[in-house]
């Protein structure tokens, strides 16, 4: 008989061949019918489940709070220049995307990572900064170039407060305000950032959600989850900014000289 050759590709996320598209087995009328919003259709690709509504939400709220923070960050400045240099729009949206890492908008893995491992071996936030300090580590989700205790970032205290009231349980959000606490002791910078305060919230929430088990949902994030949310909610802006240069026909940008401190070579 005949002997099916075994498939080089495996996928279990979405299914184009039938009558209808289907996201994890939902199929796209019902995506509609059941008004499941962008924060469903993620959770369907993403994480192969539905979602809570105030878990959707939530998500939505991500990606609404991380669209854009203006020109000047590196990511938007480098569409902006690649943009101005006549590129495309993908080209000027990569080169945006490029800039995110550790210190600007990459940071909520690592800062999931953190602050969970100190939450969940029940360190005590000034032991663990301490500890921290002591092996030279910069602590992920924590400071900013901008935002401090008397310029606070609204983005951080929405995202907190609805973590707050809906999730049913906060203890890794609760562990990073406690390190808050210490660090900005140090410096009023110091603060518990935009990702970090998204990291330690869905990670509250992946647990706490009742769709996963806590293995399951460390796995989730240690696949690289919520960076991804950063790069999907700032692309909105990349491509704004993109659309901007355009919209206002802006010609290739120079660096000024006055603006470069030129050192000599000895
Ligand atoms: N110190 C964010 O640095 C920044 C410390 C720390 C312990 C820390 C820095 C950092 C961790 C990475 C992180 C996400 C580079 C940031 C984002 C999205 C954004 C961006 C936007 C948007 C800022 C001064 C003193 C030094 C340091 C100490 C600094 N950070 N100690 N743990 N984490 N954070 N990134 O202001 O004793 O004087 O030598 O790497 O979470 O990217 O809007 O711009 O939406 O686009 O340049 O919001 O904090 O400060 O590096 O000069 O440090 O503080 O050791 O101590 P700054 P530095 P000392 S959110």
């Amino acid at each position: 008989g005949l002997v099916r050759k075994p498939a080089n590709f495996i996928s279990s996320i979405s299914d184009d061949r039938g009558d209808e598209l289907s996201y994890a087995g939902m199929p796209i009328s019902e995506v509609f019918s059941a008004d499941i919003g962008l924060g469903g259709v993620l959770s369907l690709l993403w994480f192969r489940r539905r979602l809570p509504d105030y878990a959707t939400k939530f998500i939505e709220m991500i990606l609404m709070v991380t669209a854009d923070h203006g020109p000047a960050v590196s990511g938007a400045h480098n569409t902006i220049v690649t943009a101005r240099a006549g590129k495309d729009l993908v080209s000027a949206l990569c080169s945006g995307l490029l800039t995110i890492g550790p210190r600007f908008g990459g940071a909520l893995d690592k800062a999931a990572e953190m602050f969970t491992q100190g939450a969940d071996e029940g360190a005590d936030a000034a032991e663990y900064v301490k500890r921290m300090r002591q092996q030279n580590k910069l602590i992920m989700g924590i400071g900013h170039r901008i935002k401090s205790l008397s310029n606070p970032d609204m983005r951080v205290t929405i995202i907190k407060e609805y973590a707050l009231k809906h999730f049913k349980n906060n203890k890794v959000l609760d562990f990073a305000l406690a390190v808050e606490q210490v660090t900005t002791k140090k410096r009023e910078t110091l603060i518990l950032n935009v990702d970090g305060c998204i990291a330690a919230c869905f990670v509250d929430l992946l647990r706490s959600c009742g769709a996963f088990t806590q293995e399951e949902a460390d796995e989730l994030i240690a696949n690289g989850c919520l960076n991804g949310m950063f790069v999907l909610g700032r692309s909105v802006g990349f491509i704004g900014h993109y659309l901007d240069q355009k919209r206002l026909k802006q010609p290739l940008y120079r660096h000024p000289w006055d603006d470069i401190s030129y050192q000599s070579v000895n």
